[in-house]
């Protein structure tokens, strides 16, 4: 598996400030399908894209309450893989860390991250499309309409808690994850296209604050480039390598001769 050079790895060590930026590829090995990858079964003739806006949602309800009723289905079997778990690790070993996530899984949460900025919202979570607020599981659960309608207002729909294509993000989960971007010393960009803004644009943001740039995935992306090491393999095999590689750089005493 490919290593951190060691000119990274030292940045790393010495890294005050880590922001971890995930896209959909770091949910792939977990069993979650990636915004790119076909859709199946009798969502074959339908792009996610076009399913995941408001839209879509005004058009047929029905269809993308179901089409996120099963992608919440395979959330619930999901668990985090190695790359979750070396993100946790990862946490311990340096003074400040941030994971700004574009999945909607909650697999960082659940692996045990403590700060994670979910940048468009929870999958698992559902509120009224009319006004907003939060509306429960049990409502849910027993209700037998598709969707099921909102306990607020009449017309109102179920929705789930997710930014659609088109739509403002929250306001404090963007600026969360722009402070990290303007405070980081270290970014690392980890499974995702880069594409979808105003995510993509974070790792530009820290690379014009000075912070070093590495991207895990195993294909290029527009941010390759820009990228001061591409890391060309899955999140689960290396991110437990990078933070192995950080753990023996920081016990080796000659990189961190004891006070
Ligand atoms: C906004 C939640 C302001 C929903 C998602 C026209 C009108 C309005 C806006 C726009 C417009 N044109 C462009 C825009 C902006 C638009 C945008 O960026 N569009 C793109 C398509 C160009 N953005 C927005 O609309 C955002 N809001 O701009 O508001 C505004 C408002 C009104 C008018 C103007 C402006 C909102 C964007 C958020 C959309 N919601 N998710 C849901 O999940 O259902 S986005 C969704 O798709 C994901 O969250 C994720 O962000 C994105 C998919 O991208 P990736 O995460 O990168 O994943 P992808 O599948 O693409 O790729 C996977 C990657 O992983 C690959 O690189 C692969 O190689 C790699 N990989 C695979 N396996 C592994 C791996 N890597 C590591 N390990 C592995 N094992």
């Amino acid at each position: 598996m490919q290593l951190l050079d060691d000119h990274l790895l030292s940045l790393l060590a010495g890294a005050q400030h880590v922001m971890v930026l995930t896209g959909a590829g770091m949910s792939a090995e977990s069993g979650i399908p990636t915004f790119r990858d076909a859709q199946t079964g009798i969502w074959t003739k339908y792009r996610a894209e076009d399913l995941a806006t408001p839209e879509a949602f005004t058009a047929n309800p029905g269809l993308v309450w179901q089409w996120y009723e099963e992608r919440r289905n395979t959330v619930r079997k999901a668990s985090p893989h190695a790359g979750h778990q070396a993100l946790v690790m990862l946490e311990a070993l340096v003074p400040g860390m941030s994971v700004i996530t574009q999945n909607v899984d909650g697999l960082h949460q659940l692996a045990g991250s403590k700060n994670v900025t979910e940048l468009h919202g929870n999958i698992l979570r559902s509120k009224c499309h009319i006004t907003g607020r939060s509306i429960s599981a049990d409502w849910l659960t027993d209700s037998p309409h598709v969707p099921p309608p909102s306990p607020y207002v009449n017309q109102g729909y179920a929705r789930p808690d997710v930014v659609w294509f088109g739509e403002v993000l929250p306001h404090e989960a963007l600026a969360a994850a722009m402070d990290a971007a303007g405070r980081c010393d270290f970014c690392l960009s980890i499974g995702t296209t880069s594409l979808v803004q105003p995510a993509a644009s974070l790792p530009v943001m820290a690379l014009e604050n000075g912070a070093a740039l590495v991207e895990i995935n195993p294909l290029e992306t527009p941010l390759s480039l820009h990228a001061g090491q591409c890391l060309r393999g899955p999140a689960s095999l290396v991110l437990p390598g990078v933070v192995q590689q950080l753990a023996e750089w920081k016990r080796d005493p000659d990189h961190c001769p004891r006070l």
